[in-house]
């Protein structure tokens, strides 16, 4: 037997071999401990230590998370993490449910589990993950990816465009209808429920799919454009399978699921149904700020992305590169390793969201490029003629960019993006 103390979860020089998971964490020791300190003690207990010595057998030792690379300067360590320490599927097969599933539950009870509470770290934060081939593979990782902008619409090297009514609740179905009406038949690809509308009373969930996607319909025979509408199914996991089946009925192509109100387990049991239904899944991420927003502590958003992104969603919101009204953690950088090559899965659109309006979008589509998707409510129903112009304005000001137009003159060729950028200049809101 050998004895395992937070000291033996340190290694200088380590070098991880490629079956590790490496986590990257920012700390603030707490005061009297030192780095190293701190250090071997997240690795400790987000691996297989505690507080005492426990006394084992080597076999259980080398199961030890290692931290290493600790960085005074920049207060970060890394921690590599074996992959005996997850669940996987027995022997690379199919997963099974009593013996092994993959599950970003079980990984992210260690990597972000205890330790983010620990009182031997003021401040801990899980930066960024480098993902070892044996964790990602057995997700399925998403179904179409940015290949949505072509595979569901014929939407070419423009941005796709998204609009959800507002208000967000209280419209009744046929006011939300009719807002989706008018929005897709002015030049919008595709309706969005908001985040916190799902089935009320006032809008229930079944009357709304069938009544939009009547609506979607006409709106296509008569723009001769592809157009859809992300439904949002969020609910317990049972409810979520139940509404997804219901959208595939009635022809829909994807559904929206607040994925982290949700949570990442209903999450992968959605990711298996619309694998079979053959759904999109749009990603709204409510509530990411109550772990990513402290730069110090939490869970980065970059982090998040990528459990997204493995689990599966085609589509997730990553922010507005800073433009608009909300705050964002590095916009750029997330989209990047959501197009990098992750072992063959496919990549994930980032949508662009929160206080946007078309004034905004030449710089916009400057900083994150044209492999995304704008989702614009405000910005679309506050136009000064209302949801149908808002609409045509956003269209006018995508093409405009594309097209490598300068915003300025094509609101004066166009009345609605004219109108629009009059009202709202080149401001982001707050
Ligand atoms: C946008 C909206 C979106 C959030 C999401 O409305 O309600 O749900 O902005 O933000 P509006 P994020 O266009 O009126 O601001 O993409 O940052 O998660
Ligand atoms: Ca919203």
């Amino acid at each position: 037997m050998v004895g395992i103390k937070y000291e033996d979860f340190l290694a200088d020089g380590y070098e991880p071999d490629e079956t590790e998971l490496v986590c990257e964490f920012y700390i603030e020791p707490a005061e009297g401990l030192s780095m190293e300190d701190a250090a071997g003690r997240v690795a400790s207990e987000s691996s297989n230590g505690t507080w005492a010595e426990l006394q084992v057998d080597q076999r259980i030792k080398d199961m030890s998370a290692t931290a290493y690379d600790l960085d005074e300067e920049h207060g970060t360590i890394k921690v590599a993490y074996g992959p005996e320490l997850f669940e996987l599927t027995v022997d690379g097969g199919d997963t099974d449910p009593l013996n092994g599933t993959p599950s970003i539950p079980q990984i992210l009870s260690c990597i972000a589990g205890n330790i983010l509470g620990m009182k031997a770290v003021d401040r801990i934060r899980l930066m960024d993950c480098e993902w070892p081939e044996p964790l990602v593979e057995p997700f399925l990782g998403p179904q179409y990816g940015s290949s949505v902008r072509n595979e569901i619409f014929d939407a070419g090297d423009r941005p796709i465009t998204a609009t959800v009514p507002k208000p967000k609740v209280g419209l009744t179905t046929e006011q939300h209808v009719e807002v989706g009406y008018e929005a897709w038949t002015g030049g919008i690809d595709l309706l969005k429920d908001d985040e916190n509308l799902t089935s009320q009373s006032f809008n229930r969930f079944e009357k709304r799919v069938v009544e939009s996607l009547k609506a979607r319909d006409r709106a296509e025979q008569e723009t001769g454009e592809k157009k859809s509408y992300l439904i949002n199914i969020t609910a317990d996991a049972d409810t979520m399978k139940k509404r997804a089946e219901f959208v595939h009925e009635q022809g829909g192509e994807y559904v929206m699921v607040d994925i982290i109100t949700t949570g990442w387990a209903a999450l992968q049991t959605v990711r298996e149904k619309t694998e079979e239904l053959g759904l999109a899944i749009h990603a709204h991420r409510a509530m990411h700020a109550g772990f990513d927003r402290v730069p110090t502590h939490g869970v980065s958003m970059r982090c998040i992305a990528q459990f997204a992104r493995i689990i599966g969603v085609d589509q997730l919101h990553t922010g507005t590169a800073n433009l608009g009204k909300l705050e964002n953690e590095d916009t750029v950088g997330i989209n990047e390793w959501m197009y990098s090559d992750l072992y063959g899965k496919k990549d994930v659109l980032p949508m662009a969201s929160g206080g946007l309006h078309p004034g905004l979008l030449s710089e916009l589509v400057d900083r994150v490029g044209t492999n995304i998707g704008v989702q614009i409510g405000g910005g679309v129903h506050g136009h000064p003629g209302g949801t149908h112009d808002g609409a045509k304005a956003l269209r006018q000001a995508i093409d405009a960019v594309v097209d490598g137009d300068d915003l300025a003159s094509a609101g004066q060729e166009h009345e609605e993006l004219g109108q629009a950028l009059e009202k709202w200049g080149s401001e982001s809101p707050r």
